[in-house]
């Protein structure tokens, strides 16, 4: 049962409770390509697997730093935010392998950026290699430690734990490995490391340039001490920020989407609807995918999202969705995963979030969380396309019917009927949801509990914030290779492809294009405008080709090279993910050019 992170809190909620009474926990979701890596460093280092700022957080920042993501196309709203906290006084660092436009003011003729908002947001541009942000991170901690009254004493003594050990890795830093690593100048890191110390509030944001490597978990973990150090979480205008993809993907973690939940959350489940959920933990996408491969798994449910088109191996993926004897897909548009399937294939049409929902004579609202930890209500107004169109939930509560039949206890009709009992239900099982209806009828929704952010507590193995100490990892290459990454254009969401153009990159006309350092293309005889066929080379032996990319010069980090998703998915083997999270990792893919 794979979800994408469009779906409300209610119809994801009903979508768990019916695989858990069905008795699997196999709730693999788009979270796991994306996120994962955030959800496991933070759950254990910080006790929640979720971001401690607010919008008015960043306002109040005096540092900002912006790891790995690219705002201007991909979260435009932020960039107000950061104006916003500019004009009040903040410092923005950005890292990242390329100029991205918004952040960075760059001048290349073919390249109109700073058109955005005229001005770069940015003080400190680090244009980072790819994967070497652990490295960087950890140099950074270095710098703090080493410099007197630096560090947050009361802090880390009243609220971490694993100080010891983590400051003794961090003072082993290395310069020389960790210039290689980061491909950065010594002066470049002992700037940001000046206005780190600079800083009385620090927020790192962060999205997939920080999430989708082998090392992502150390990575961010990393990114914590860091924080840590000068007590940067739990306090206004600082803290951790993954900025995250789907309108509701975190809501949809919130309501029990999740291959690996919590005893406490299926014991409350199991309470309320008195059944007996299985305690075995489930398949992740990837996992999902090596299952149908083997025979393991028969049949493939999607609430959204486009599998086949969204995840890594592509021919692999669409041969495991093939050896399926059922395939089905709830769409609001047609897609590719629509056209790969097994034995028997269903599309079932659904009402989109804008469309207006009356069930039993009665408008229903759902309701979705922002990566703020803010639940609000969502309200369709647009007549539907079509008068048989099914809801999410009437889609799942006829299948758990129709599926579990009168030995199921749960109130099914009830449900589809009227939402605000599915809410009722979910106040009873969720902590921080209590008195829900109620709540989410005021303006602006309400805010979930944040146990760091709130009250600097933090619900970990330990009781404390843990400090951790993992050794350095950085991407090493052979001879006449370079690491792609694989990356949204302007002119996409996720597999829907809107146009041809990527806006603020300058690139017209064309998808298969693959950017190149200019003089790491001189090395490898590879000419502005040329095409090429791009391989990927992984230990498997398996070549994997992507054929016919265009290569464009353009200024990216040394060894370092782009091309977007999905089309450069074939290129990323399956087996090929990060440590503790098993998150494709999408941005270190090792190739060759022919
Ligand atoms: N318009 C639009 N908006 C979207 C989406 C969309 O497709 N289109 N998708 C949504 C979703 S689901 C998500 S998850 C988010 C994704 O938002 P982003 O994470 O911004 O998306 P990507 O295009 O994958 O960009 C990754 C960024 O990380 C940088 N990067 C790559 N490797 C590294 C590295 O090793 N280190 C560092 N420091 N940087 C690196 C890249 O150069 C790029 O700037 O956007 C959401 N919003
Ligand atoms: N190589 C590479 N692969 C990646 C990434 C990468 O950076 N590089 N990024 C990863 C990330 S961050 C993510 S989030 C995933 C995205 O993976 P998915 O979420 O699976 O992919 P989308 O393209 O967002 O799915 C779009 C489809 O969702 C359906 N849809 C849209 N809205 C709704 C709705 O309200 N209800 C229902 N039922 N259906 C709806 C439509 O039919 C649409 O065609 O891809 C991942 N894959
Ligand atoms: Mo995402």
């Amino acid at each position: 049962f794979y979800t994408s992170g469009r779906t409300s809190n209610e119809a994801a909620f009903l979508l768990q409770l019916f695989a858990r009474e069905f008795g699997t926990n196999n709730l693999p979701d788009c979270s796991n390509m994306c996120h994962e890596s955030s959800g496991s460093a933070l759950s254990e280092t910080i006790g929640i697997g979720k971001g401690s700022v607010s919008l008015e957080d960043m306002h109040k920042a005096d540092l900002i730093i912006v790891a790995g993501q690219n705002p201007g196309t991909n979260h435009p709203r932020m960039l107000s935010a950061l104006e916003k906290a500019k004009a009040a006084g903040a410092k923005i660092i950005s890292v990242n392998p390329l100029p991205e436009a918004g952040l960075e003011r760059f001048k290349n003729p073919q390249t109109p950026l700073g058109m955005v908002r005229g001005a770069a947001l940015t003080d400190l541009f680090l244009q980072i290699r790819i994967g070497g942000d652990q490295a960087l991170f950890r140099l950074l901690n270095r710098l703090v430690l080493e410099t007197p009254g630096a560090v947050d004493d009361a802090f880390i003594e009243e609220h971490t734990h694993g100080y010891e050990e983590f400051r003794a890795a961090a003072l082993a830093a290395d310069w020389d490995e960790t210039l290689v690593a980061t491909g950065l100048q010594r002066a470049e890191i002992e700037k940001a490391a000046e206005m780190a110390l600079a800083s009385k509030r620090t927020i790192v944001c962060w999205a997939m340039g920080l999430t989708q490597h082998k090392h992502s978990v150390p990575t961010i973990r990393e990114v914590v001490n860091f924080l840590l150090l000068r007590g940067n979480i739990g306090r206004p205008g600082a803290g951790v920020c993954p900025v995250r993809g789907h309108s509701n993907v975190q809501g949809d973690r919130t309501m029990g989407i999740f291959e690996r939940p919590s005893p406490a959350f299926l014991d409350a489940l199991d309470r309320e609807f008195s059944i007996t959920s299985p305690r075995h933990h489930g398949y992740d996408v990837v996992r999902s995918i090596e299952a149908m491969r083997d025979g393991d798994a028969k049949v493939f449910f999607a609430m959204g999202g486009n599998f086949v088109g969204a995840t890594p191996d592509t021919e692999v993926t669409e041969a495991a969705m093939r050896n399926t004897r059922l395939t089905v897909h709830v769409s609001t548009k047609l897609n590719r995963s629509h056209v790969v399937t097994g034995v028997r294939a269903l599309i079932l049409p659904t009402l989109g979030r804008t469309d207006k929902d009356i069930q039993a004579g009665v408008k229903q609202i759902v309701t979705v969380e922002d990566s703020m930890g803010m639940v609000h209500a969502s309200r369709g107004n647009l007549p539907p396309a079509s008068p048989h169109l099914l809801s999410e939930p009437a889609i799942i509560t006829n299948m758990a019917r129709a599926v579990l039949g009168p030995s199921s206890v749960t109130p099914w009709e009830d449900f589809e009927k009227d939402y605000a009992n599915i809410r009722d239900r979910i106040a009873r099982v969720i902590p921080g949801f209590e008195d829900f209806n109620a709540r989410v009828a005021r303006p602006g929704g309400f805010e979930l509990p944040h146990a760091p952010r709130d009250e600097r507590r933090f619900p970990t193995a330990t009781g404390k914030a843990n400090f951790t100490a993992a050794p350095v990892e950085y991407p090493r290459l052979p001879e006449g290779r370079l690491l792609l990454q694989t990356m949204r254009s302007h002119d996409q969401y996720n597999t829907t492809i809107y146009g041809l153009d990527d806006r603020y990159r300058g690139i017209k006309g064309g998808r298969r294009i693959v950017m190149v350092n200019p003089d790491d293309a001189r090395e490898l005889g590879l000419v502005d405008g040329a095409f090429t066929d791009i391989v990927s080379e992984w230990k498997d032996g398996v070549e994997r080709r992507a054929p016919g990319f265009r290569v464009v010069y353009y200024p990216t980090a040394r060894g370092c090279a782009a091309a977007y998703y999905p089309e450069t998915n074939v290129l990323v083997p399956l087996d090929a993910t990060a440590d503790t999270s098993n998150t494709p990792t999408s941005k270190s893919v090792v190739v060759r050019f022919e």
